[in-house]
């Protein structure tokens, strides 16, 4: 029998998702949310900054941050990324703290060098969640996860060990489970509806940025920002302008193809991607220019709006 309404816990807080690149952070929130509000590719490094997103569970409510995934950076905007995502996990209530099954799982598994490293930089006294994702690809080695579970064990304790697979939604509402019995007993910190911090042409240029990184492959994700020139909420259309930006001109001419084919393809997913979001009708522009060497300068980076917080910008880790 459950307590009466006023008895039952009122739990709220944060929780930072934080772990290297490419291990399902981001699709992790997305599941989490039941919406498809970060951005998912294959390519590592793609998430590059703080993405909030609250969530009722329970008698609880819950803001799950997203973040950049930890990597040796090689740019000034690598290491701001870095510097947010370790914010993030200083700063939370709860860490949760990813790591996944790789592709190809044939024999022992182990924690990952990256993992290791990034374990040992976080403070051993934080409450941790060790969630590990992907277990869609165990397929029918199971048995591999028993050995690993024990393997992360060694490296610090605790509080829960959940195996997960956020792709096929998967352990998930356990996942929320144990996030929401370690958050403080208190009220909500955001009002019932309230699903996240940043106006909709941030996740404008975020889906734009997606499209680019899903056409294109290799380096060029990396060299890619996009701004966004016009953002118009008409009567019954959202005009948007939004300007990709690029390194050199070999890049310009794949990110637009042949005859403009690429870029067409990229501006009609991303503008079915913003009208799901805002539930109307966009009409998106898209062009390409180059901007050499914005990943190095500060005032490009403060521009694009990554900031870090403690503005350790020049922190080599
Ligand atoms: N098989 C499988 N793939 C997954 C799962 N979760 C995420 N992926 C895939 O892993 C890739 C990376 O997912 P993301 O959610 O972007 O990973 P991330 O940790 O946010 O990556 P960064 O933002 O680059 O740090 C994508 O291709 C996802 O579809 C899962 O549970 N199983
Ligand atoms: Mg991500």
């Amino acid at each position: 029998m459950k307590p009466p309404a006023e008895q039952r816990s009122n739990r709220s807080g944060t929780a930072a998702i934080v772990g290297r690149a490419n291990v399902g952070k981001s699709t992790l929130l997305n599941t989490a949310l039941r919406e498809r509000l970060a951005i998912v590719t294959p390519t590592p490094q793609t998430t590059r900054d703080r993405i909030l997103g609250v969530l009722r569970h329970g008698d609880a409510q819950i803001a799950l941050l997203d973040t950049p995934g930890l990597h040796r950076p090689r740019s000034r905007l690598g290491r701001r990324m870095n510097t947010m995502a370790r914010d993030a996990a200083r700063e939370a209530d709860v860490l949760v703290f990813v790591t996944a099954i790789p592709k190809n799982v044939s024999s022992d598994l182990a924690p990952a060098g990256r993992d290791v490293e990034i374990l040992q930089q976080v403070d051993p006294e934080s409450r941790a969640i060790l969630v590990i994702n992907k277990i869609d690809l165990l397929g029918k080695n199971r048995s591999l996860l028993l050995p690993l579970i024990e393997q992360f064990s060694k490296l610090r304790s605790f509080s829960a060990i959940v195996p997960i697979s956020a792709l096929r939604d998967d352990g998930v509402n356990l996942l929320l489970d144990e996030i929401a019995s370690l958050l403080p007993e208190r009220g909500p910190a955001y009002e019932e509806d309230f699903l996240t911090d940043r106006p909709v042409r941030f996740f404008a240029s975020e889906y734009v940025r997606e499209q680019v990184i899903l056409a294109t492959k290799q380096e060029i994700p990396h060299h890619v920002a996009v701004t966004i020139e016009r953002f118009e909420e008409g009567v019954h259309v959202t005009h948007i302008d939004a300007t990709v930006r690029c390194a050199r001109e070999g890049q310009r001419k794949i990110i637009i193809g042949k005859g403009g084919e690429r870029l067409k393809g990229i501006g009609v997913a991303a503008r079915q991607r913003i009208e799901s979001l805002v539930g109307r009708q966009v009409h998106l522009s898209l062009w390409v220019t180059i901007d050499q060497g914005w990943p190095e300068s500060a005032h490009a980076l403060d521009s694009l709006g990554y900031v870090s917080v403690s503005g350790d910008d020049e922190a080599v880790s």
